[in-house]
């Protein structure tokens, strides 16, 4: 199916269910947006809130102030939207100098399980493709992904014009 890019054409987790999301998840290739923030050992905890919104908390490993190399302890809130798998992410550092912002947090695909892959387009070209994006893949194994959930998401980087562009994320116990 050719959606030549587009990111308004990207298709989303369908009956996205964020009760079945919550939980750890452990990120195991990244896209880089311009200006890269989390480096490695990156790891994802969503959570569903009594009044049934979704936050999460991450931590990773980030260098700052050029040269300093620390933890980064970060937090997100997610605003809703009329789609399911589409949420706003607002999100900050337990320390000031760590980055904050919003971002579009798209649920590509997941089977809640075993794999998920996030997409968040934060620049939109004026053709309607993305002139900066990052994108991770998550896994609830540390071990990094099943063979059987390689094929989904090498297709998924396709679907959303990413196929080539992620790293590994290593993992060895720096946070
Ligand atoms: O690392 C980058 O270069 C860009 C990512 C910046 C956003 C990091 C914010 C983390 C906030 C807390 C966590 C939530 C879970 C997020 C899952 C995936 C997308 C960041």
């Amino acid at each position: 199916l050719e959606n030549n890019c587009q990111v308004a054409n990207f298709q989303v987790k369908q009956d996205f269910d964020r009760t079945r999301y919550a939980g750890v998840w452990y990120a195991v290739g990244k896209k880089d947006p311009e200006g890269l923030f989390l480096l490695d050992n990156v790891v994802a905890e969503f959570k569903v809130e009594e009044d049934g919104r979704m936050t999460a908390t991450a931590k990773g490993r980030v260098i700052i102030l050029n040269n300093w190399e620390m933890c980064a302890h970060m937090f997100a809130t997610f605003e809703d939207t009329p789609d399911p798998a589409k949420f706003r992410m607002k999100y900050w550092g337990a320390a000031s100098y760590l980055q904050t912002g919003n971002d579009e947090h798209w649920v590509i695909d997941t089977d809640y399980d075993n794999y998920a892959i996030h997409y968040s387009c934060r620049l939109l070209d004026s053709d309607g493709t993305c002139l900066d994006s990052y994108s991770f893949v998550f896994s609830r194994h540390p071990t990094g992904l099943r063979a059987e959930d390689q094929l989904i998401i090498t297709q998924k980087k396709n679907d959303i014009c990413l196929l080539g562009k992620y790293r590994r994320v290593a993992h060895n116990g720096f946070c």
